[in-house]
């Protein structure tokens, strides 16, 4: 409120509109409770403003348009992300006579309000988009290639330092932002963990087959540098759980299936000779580690079909049954789900709640490990195997 007076008494023939109003209120909102927007101010925070610009170049590569992503730990812990996108529309919006450009980095929630198609990943856990990193950095700076120029716009705190200007030519089209974390807000550290970085972007990595992600930490005088880029997508991620375990069949089972436009189901599984269980589901590219709808889904139809199967090819006797622990007993599966409106849930938000998303995992899992149970006979004789002797040494317990 402070800056809007000093504004309005200084910039004689200039109005301020209700639109810029609610940007400059929305963007000290996110500085006074930063918490409400990315969940902590601590290392954990810190590392969730990387992770809400990488979201955003991941939208664009789900819509078809971005092949590749770098993320850099820079000297000062400065964070680099840039992609191989169309870039960030600059032009003059109709509703503020601002450029899109600006609207992104300054409007709460303006991620994603314009172009699109598809599933965005953003809107997540806190999902909460550019303006609120913008808002929680020192400083900001973002370059955009497109249509042959180079578009560059700065910021501090949230607020503009300098508007959208041209300064250069440029052949290619992309987006890259450099930020540095205010350490007025992020009062615990301002030093990011490459590990956890790298962890969490190879994790995009499986979950979005095809695309590269390089990661790389620049700080020190030995640079740190990974790219990664699965073509197997999940069912890699599948057999990078498992890189040190005995397998009891070759290649991760791979299931995947679509209820129209709105939402979609991708199972990979593979079990080891272990007595673990291992679940780790995603819904829109975010880990629900409290589960939920999707894997409630996949239990039941992993169970249904193991059962089924087995007393079609007359592996269970008479009226034997495995259990639904039997059957997850040395299973390794990665479940990840895309669905237009994404309800999370539970004391972390970590917790898919979308009842559709039960039907439509159990419809996929029934379907395709059924086929796949059929076709791959001594497989799936290992699998009943497994479950059976789970069963015996659960019922001698
Ligand atoms: F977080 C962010 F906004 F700062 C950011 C956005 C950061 C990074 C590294 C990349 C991006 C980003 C956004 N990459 N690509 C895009 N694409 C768009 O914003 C875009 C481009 C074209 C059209 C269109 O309809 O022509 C629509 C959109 C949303």
């Amino acid at each position: 409120m402070m800056e809007l007076e000093n504004k309005n008494t200084t910039a004689v023939d200039h109005e301020y509109g209700a639109s810029e109003i609610q940007v400059l209120e929305g963007l000290e909102a996110v500085r006074k409770r930063p918490g409400m927007y990315i969940g902590s101010t601590s290392s954990s925070g810190l590392h969730h403003l990387v992770y809400e610009i990488v979201d955003n170049a991941i939208d664009e590569a789900l819509a078809g348009f971005c092949t590749e992503i770098s993320v850099d730990i820079g000297p000062g812990n400065v964070i680099t992300v840039q992609d191989n996108g169309r870039g960030i529309p600059v032009d003059i919006q109709q509703q503020t006579g601002k450029p899109a450009l600006e609207v992104v980095f300054t409007i709460l929630h303006a991620g994603g309000k314009f172009g699109g198609g598809g599933y965005k990943v953003s809107g997540g856990l806190h999902g909460v988009g550019a303006s609120v990193v913008n808002a929680l950095s020192d400083w900001l700076t973002v370059q955009v290639h497109k249509d042959g120029n180079i578009y560059e716009m700065k910021f501090s705190r949230g607020q503009v330092v300098q508007p959208m200007t041209i300064t250069g030519k440029t052949e290619r089209s992309g987006t890259q932002v450099r930020f540095h974390p205010d350490p007025e807000m992020f009062t615990e550290t301002t030093d990011y963990d490459y590990d956890t970085l790298h962890t969490r972007m190879r994790e995009e990595a499986f979950l979005n087959a095809g695309l590269t992600i390089t990661i790389s930490d620049s700080r020190e005088e030995e640079v740190r540098r990974e790219t990664m880029c699965y073509a197997g997508g999940i069912r890699e991620f599948v057999s990078y759980i498992n890189r040190n375990k005995t397998t009891i069949h070759d290649t991760p089972i791979y299931m995947s299936g679509a209820k129209g436009d709105d939402a979609m189901a991708e199972v990979a599984l593979q079990y080891t000779d272990t007595y673990n269980e291992i679940i780790v589901s995603f819904a829109n590219n975010v880990h629900t580690p409290e589960g939920g709808m999707h894997e409630e889904g996949f239990r039941r139809a992993l169970t249904n079909a193991l059962n089924a199967y087995g007393k079609k090819a007359n592996i269970l006797k008479n009226d034997d049954k495995v259990s639904g622990e039997d059957c997850r007993e040395g299973l390794t599966c990665v479940i990840a789900v895309k669905l237009t409106e994404a309800q999370f849930e539970g004391q972390t938000k970590a917790k898919l709640g979308n009842a559709s998303i039960r039907t439509l995992t159990m419809s996929v899992v029934s379907e395709k490990l059924e086929e796949y149970l059929e076709e791959n006979p001594k497989a799936a004789r290992l699998i009943l195997d497994k479950a059976m002797m789970a069963n015996r040494a659960r019922e001698a317990a």
